[in-house]
This record gives structure tokens, sequence and C-alpha cells, in this order.
């Protein structure tokens, strides 16, 4: 099994490239894995409590559980992921059964912070995006996808977006085997990518 870890600030395109690597891969013999089902499970919290949790930092990630799930995926067993809701702020209570596949990537802002998770990754993907990309990228998603406003889109990222990506996502950098420059000349990175995950596969 190859595991890859993509991270990269948020709106970098992580999402984008993702696919991109996975395109022409068939399906059984890729998945993958968001970040997003690994928040902490805070059906404890009411929703006006939930709402005010610091989604950016590391401590906000259950990353005991995401490396519970990769060691069993490893061992060759499925894994049950939580399913989570960005409305509710919460996982829902469903689960989506995940079968191990010959290449799994595991997608996240914050999945190269974690010293443990991050020695379970065969290769370390870093996406790069300049930060006014990601807040374009960012403010047309929340406003369209998540139904927040401008102000409130703002606020968040000078508050707390921004200081989090400097302190936690953007040193993370340095741990990654390639960075991926999301623009659109990025094709060389992805084909090399796609090139290590052919050859393991043949
Ligand atoms: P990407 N996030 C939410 O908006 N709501 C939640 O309940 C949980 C997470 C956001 C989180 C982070 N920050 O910036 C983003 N906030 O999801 C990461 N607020 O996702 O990499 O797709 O941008
Ligand atoms: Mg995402």
């Amino acid at each position: 099994m190859l595991i890859i870890g993509i991270a990269g600030g948020t709106g970098c395109g992580k999402t984008t490239v993702v696919n991109q690597i996975i395109n022409e891969i068939p399906e059984k013999e890729v998945g993958v894995i968001s970040q997003d089902s690994y928040y902490n499970d805070l059906s404890h919290l009411s929703y006006e409590e939930r709402a005010k949790i610091n989604f950016d930092h590391p401590r906000a990630i259950d990353f005991d559980l995401l490396r519970e799930h990769l060691g069993l995926l490893r061992n060759g067993q499925p894994i049950d992921q939580p399913v989570y809701s960005f409305s509710k702020h919460n996982r829902t209570g469903d689960v989506i059964r995940t079968h191990p596949r010959k290449v799994m990537i595991v997608e996240g802002i914050l999945i190269l912070t974690h010293p443990e998770i991050r020695k379970m990754f065969d290769i370390k993907i870093f996406v790069h995006a300049d930060s006014d990309e990601r807040l374009i990228r960012r403010l047309k998603r929340d406003i369209h996808e998540r139904g927040r406003d401008l102000q409130e889109v703002l606020t968040r990222y000078q508050t707390t977006l921004k200081p989090m990506h400097d302190q936690f996502i953007e040193p993370t950098k340095e741990y990654a085997d390639i960075i991926i420059p999301n623009n659109k000349y990025n094709t060389v990175a992805v084909d090399i990518v796609r090139t290590i995950i052919n050859d393991k596969l043949n």
C-alpha cells in the first residue's frame, strides 16, 4: 500500500490536485480520506459552543482515530470513517465503510502537523497557492456553499485562518517531499506523482 498525505492551506486547491492525481487510476485501486472526517466528536457541546471552536488548530483533530484507521488500512482491514457536517460543526453519527486500496490518499490542512501521522505517509505533498488566491477561493466557497456572509468570512480569515496558517500549516511545508504549485503550470508536478503511483500499481 502507498499512503500519500496531501496538505496545504485552506483554499489552496487540495481537492483539485487530488482529483487530477486520481482521475486516471481505476476506482478499485485508490481511496481518499479527508481530514474533515476526523474533527473531534463535539456532541457534548451545544451548537453555539461548537461554532466558537478553532477548527484550524491541530487540537481540533482526532489524530488518535486517524492514526488507528491508517494502521487498520495498512493491515488490510476496512475502517468506518465518521461523516462530518460543516453546517452542524459535528459528526453526523453516520459512517462510511472504507476499504483498503493499493493507493490511499489522505488530504487536509493539518495532516502534516502530527509527527506520528507524518511517519505513516510514504509520500508527503504540500499544495502551495498564494494567500490572496486562497482567500478569494475561501470567500467564494463559504458564501456560495456554506451560507456565510462576506464580513463573517473576512473576520474569520483575519482572526483565525491566517494566524493558524502561519503558525501551524505553512511550517509543515518543510516536511513535504513534493511541493505542488497550484496554478496552471502544475502539470509536471502532478505527472510526477502519477508516475510514482503507476509504478506502484504495475
Ligand atoms: P479546507 N471548517 C468549518 O468551516 N467548519 C467546521 O465545522 C469545521 C471546519 C473549516 C475550517 C478550515 N475552518 O479552515 C477548513 N473554519 O474547514 C478546512 N472555520 O477545509 O482545507 O477544505 O479549506
Ligand atoms: Mg477541502
